[in-house]
């Protein structure tokens, strides 16, 4: 039987072999949410990057710029880190994309024999993606600047849970993970009420985007790096 494990911190991603696994990089709020609205509204490709001036360069080839630092859109950047900006005026462009936490996460993910990238929004569709395929997995949540987080904890729980029957785990943080979001299932927005980045996001005025990044199953693409570029 394959097998699933978590990486809870991309600061923990030295202890995990990775070259021989498909990686699920997962950034509940919002980047990997973002990634997966993108897609569904038909961007062409995104170019992840860790470094903010190297992202801000792509735009004389004719990239948009996107993304954050600290939740706040980049000054002179074409779009924010907000789902609902890439739903419109997204179809066909190339986009260069950077964020505090989820880019760096896909960046230390180089080099695992296949990385695709995870939200609620795309969960029956990644889970679909990985009992298909023949490699074994690692759920590598973005967190928070090396520190772990509730919402992309609860993903890796959800996603062991769906694919339970096809592939199996003796990974501690997977099952604590699994756990986790059964005590949450029931009402995730009122259990991340306590979560750190919530109460940011919060602060920053940003509300819809939270409730948006929380449900589950609204599309069905599969981002997949290849050659340091997502496409689908
Ligand atoms: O850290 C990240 O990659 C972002 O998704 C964080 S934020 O939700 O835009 O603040």
């Amino acid at each position: 039987m394959k097998t699933i494990e978590v990486c809870l911190s991309p600061d923990l991603m030295h202890l995990y072999e990775v070259q021989d696994k498909t990686v699920v990089v997962v950034d509940i709020l919002r980047a990997t949410s973002c990634m997966v609205t993108a897609f569904a509204h038909g961007v062409d490709c995104i170019m992840p990057f860790a470094d903010l001036e190297s992202c801000r360069g792509m735009n004389k080839q004719g990239y948009t710029t996107s993304g954050e630092r600290n939740g706040e859109k980049v000054e002179g950047f074409d779009k924010g880190n907000s789902p609902f900006e890439y739903m419109e005026e997204i179809r066909g462009k190339k986009v260069a994309f950077t964020t505090t936490n989820g880019t760096q996460a896909i960046g230390k993910s180089i080099g695992a024999m296949d990385v695709v990238i995870g939200a609620f929004l795309n969960l029956t569709a990644v889970s679909k993606y990985l009992v298909d395929g023949t490699n074994n997995v690692l759920v590598v949540c973005a967190g928070w600047k090396g520190k772990v987080n509730l919402e992309d904890t609860l993903f890796a729980g959800a996603l062991v849970a769906k694919v339970q029957e096809h592939i199996g785990t003796d990974c501690d943080a997977a099952i604590t993970a699994r756990h986790l979001y059964d005590i949450a299932k029931g009402d995730m927005a009122g259990f991340l009420k306590q979560a750190s980045h919530i109460k940011r996001l919060n602060r920053l005025g940003i509300h819809e985007d939270i409730v948006f990044c929380l449900t589950e199953d609204k599309y069905d693409v599969v981002p997949r790096l290849r050659d340091g570029i997502l496409c689908c």
